[in-house]
């Protein structure tokens, strides 16, 4: 295997989801592309720098929705070196540094969101969040009675993973389908869901069905908290990008051979939605619990990428 082969299966593990989760995503590309980059000693610096920006291309391709994905990639392979040594030094680096920060970032994030969860609480989380799970951990460590309403997260069913991590955590979890969110809101005393993008209108873009608990949450008088990290912010949107809506394959919803009998069907799979900044209560962040009407100021104080008009 070349250096070449071990990217590209880096890349079709997050295709396929092998890897998922808008923060493992990022981690795997930015330790994808430095390992890429160190095979790289021998090329002068113009060729150097061609390759990397494919490699990091064949990582930005693999899913369109998390923006952590592209943030990652950049601040990896941003250098200012003028020979191939430096460069990969500076690469290296900074990958220590992203991944650092990344893995860092829960904790931090654990320990401010459980702030707002109290002895007692039964909380909802959808899909499987590993920033969302931080914070319910946390509040669990502390020592808070607490319950979790985790749903099942249709078609990939992410919720089996939430269910079995808050299982070996010790904590009281309750499975329901996608469905049966409205019904039992009314046992809720807080939504709590991670993050792909935010968007610079604090608009929240993260697993499809995420806008139907913040709406279910919203009738109820029931707060929702975002995790994310400050690196899930999306600096293209300020540029009045939208962000794109990954649509995957009719077979993780429906039988192919039974969707061929049925030719008048089709089937739509978009594998995330947006909940306006409305809905949100709190982002929280590694450096702080944020309104989602400060997008803005996350992405220009913390995030610090440079984006080019
Ligand atoms: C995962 C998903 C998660 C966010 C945040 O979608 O929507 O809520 O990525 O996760 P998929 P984390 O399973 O399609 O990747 O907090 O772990 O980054």
């Amino acid at each position: 295997m070349d250096a070449m082969d071990d990217l590209n299966t880096t890349a079709e593990k997050i295709k396929t989801m092998e890897i998922r989760g808008a923060g493992r995503i990022a981690v795997a590309a930015s330790a994808a592309l430095r390992d890429y980059a160190m095979t790289l000693k021998s090329l002068p610096m113009s060729e150097f720098n061609v390759k990397l920006e494919e490699a990091a291309k064949i990582l930005v391709d693999t899913r369109p929705t998390a923006v952590s994905l592209p943030n990652a990639v950049a601040l990896t392979k941003r250098h200012s070196a003028t020979n191939v040594y430096d460069a990969i030094d500076e690469i290296k680096a900074n990958a220590e540094k992203f991944i650092t920060n990344a893995e860092q970032a829960l904790g931090k994030m654990g320990k401010i969101g459980a702030e707002r969860i109290h002895d007692g609480d039964v909380i909802m989380t959808h899909c499987n969040s590993h920033a969302a799970l931080s914070i319910i951990k946390t509040a669990f460590d502390q020592g808070k009675d607490i319950s979790v309403i985790a749903t099942e997260s249709r078609p990939r069913r992410q919720g089996f993973i939430t269910i079995r991590e808050l299982n070996d955590y010790g904590i009281p979890t309750t499975l329901i389908v996608d469905s049966a969110v409205r019904l039992t809101m009314k046992e809720v005393d807080l939504v709590v869901v991670g993050a792909d993008s935010i968007s610079i209108n604090g608009a929240l873009i993260n697993k499809i069905g995420t806008s139907q608990l913040a709406m279910a949450a919203q009738e109820a008088r029931r707060n929702l908290i975002v995790a994310a990290e400050t690196y899930k912010f999306s600096p293209r949107t300020l540029l009045g990008e939208m962000v794109e809506i990954e649509d995957r394959s009719s077979d993780e919803v429906i039988d192919a051979e039974i969707l061929k009998e049925l030719p008048n069907v089709k089937v739509r799979n978009p594998a995330f939605d947006v909940t306006p900044a409305e809905y949100i209560d709190l982002i929280i962040t590694e450096v702080g619990a944020f309104p989602p009407a400060m997008a803005f100021t996350i992405l220009r104080d913390y995030l610090g990428l440079d984006i080019e008009v």
